[in-house]
Order: C-alpha cells, then structure tokens, then sequence
C-alpha cells in the first residue's frame, strides 16, 4: 500500500476512532474498542472502504502506533487522543522522574500562568524523551520543551496512565512542577 493511502486510512480511523464516532454510526465500548467487522462495514457504508488487510497494515505500520487490536484481534481502538468521553480503562502507573512536553512557543506564557491544560483531549499528554516532546512541539510554531517533575507530583498525588503506545497522560500540570528546558 503507498503512504498517501496509509496516511488516508489512518486520519479516517483516528477522526472516527478518537472523535466522530457518531459520523459513521459506530460506538465506541468502553475501553474505546469496536468490532472491526462493525468498523469496516461502517466504513464502506460512509463511502471509505476499507480492506481487513489494509487495516492491519494501518495498525502495525502506525509511526506512532495510534491503533491496537485486542488479544483476539476482532476489536479495535485509538490508543490514546480521544475527544469524545471514553473510559479507556488504563491503570494508573508509577512515572519517570521527568516528563516532557513540546508547545509552541506562542503558548509558553499562558502555560506558565495555568499550568498544562488537557484542552480538548481527556489528558495532558507527555512524552519520556525529549526529541519526541520537540516533534509534537513544532506542530505548533516553534517548539519549546517543558520537563516535568514528574517524582513530585506522583508524591503530590497526581495519577500518571501510560498508553498502549507509550504516551504518559496526566489530567493537568500546574506551572510549580514546570521548567522550559
Ligand atoms: C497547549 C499528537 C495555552 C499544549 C501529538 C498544546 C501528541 C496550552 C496544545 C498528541 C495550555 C494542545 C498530543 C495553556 C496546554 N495555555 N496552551 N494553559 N495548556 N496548551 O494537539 O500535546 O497525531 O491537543 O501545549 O504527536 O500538542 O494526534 O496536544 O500545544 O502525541 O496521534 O495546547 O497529539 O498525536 O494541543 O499533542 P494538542 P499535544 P496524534
């Protein structure tokens, strides 16, 4: 499959997986998961077909592994980026000592006034590495690198959840636990 179909597929799944559900006439279970059978006939239905076998290229070939089948393999779900209210059921975790962010610089202000803010996913995301952190950041201007204390906000009492695709996901971080690095 080339990229460009790739690429397709996937902002159609993560649009319908993680924010429209509605739009294709899918719900989403708790957990976030649906039965692929149901995805894809409801696929077909909104004239976006799509094959067994290019949904699981989609799924295994993701950069940022963004879909995951369950052990069986007959469900499926976005990882993490939600817009809709799901309970994606994640166990709270010990995290590292230090997170990372990326923003825009644009942003840095109003950050340091208000702390992270979930915006309109269900959490602040957080990356374990900086290089990552400066990727998402430069989808907003030019990136700037928040380290989170992460070790004192865990002792504060702050839960950490860890996706399926690495992404650590907090409700929020107050400005006293951040550092532009
Ligand atoms: C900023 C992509 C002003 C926050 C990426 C961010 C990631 C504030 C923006 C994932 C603020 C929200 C998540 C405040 C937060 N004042 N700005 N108080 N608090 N912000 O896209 O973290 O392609 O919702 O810094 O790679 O950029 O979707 O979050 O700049 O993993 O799979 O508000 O989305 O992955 O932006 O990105 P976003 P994000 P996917």
């Amino acid at each position: 499959m080339d990229t460009l179909r790739l690429v397709k597929i996937s902002k159609f799944l993560s649009k319908h997986l993680r924010h429209q559900p509605d739009r294709i006439g899918i719900k989403l279970a708790p957990g976030g998961w649906v039965v692929v059978d149901e995805l894809l006939i409801a696929c077909a239905n909104h004239q976006f077909p799509i094959s067994h076998g290019e949904l699981q290229q989609v799924v295994a070939t993701s950069d940022k592994k963004r879909f995951s089948f369950d052990a069986t393999g007959t469900l499926i779900r976005a990882n993490q980026g939600h817009s809709v209210e799901v309970d994606l059921q994640l166990q709270p975790v010990v995290p590292p000592d230090v997170l990372y962010h990326g923003t825009g610089s644009k942003a840095v202000e109003s950050i340091m006034q208000t702390g992270l803010q979930k915006m309109s996913r269900h959490h602040v995301h957080l990356s374990q590495d900086i290089a990552t952190a400066q990727i998402v950041g430069a989808r907003h201007g030019k990136a700037v690198v928040f380290a989170v204390d992460a070790a004192a906000m865990h002792q504060a009492g702050y839960s950490f959840y860890c996706s399926d695709n690495g992404v650590w996901l907090v409700e929020l971080v107050p400005p006293g636990y951040l550092q532009t690095i």
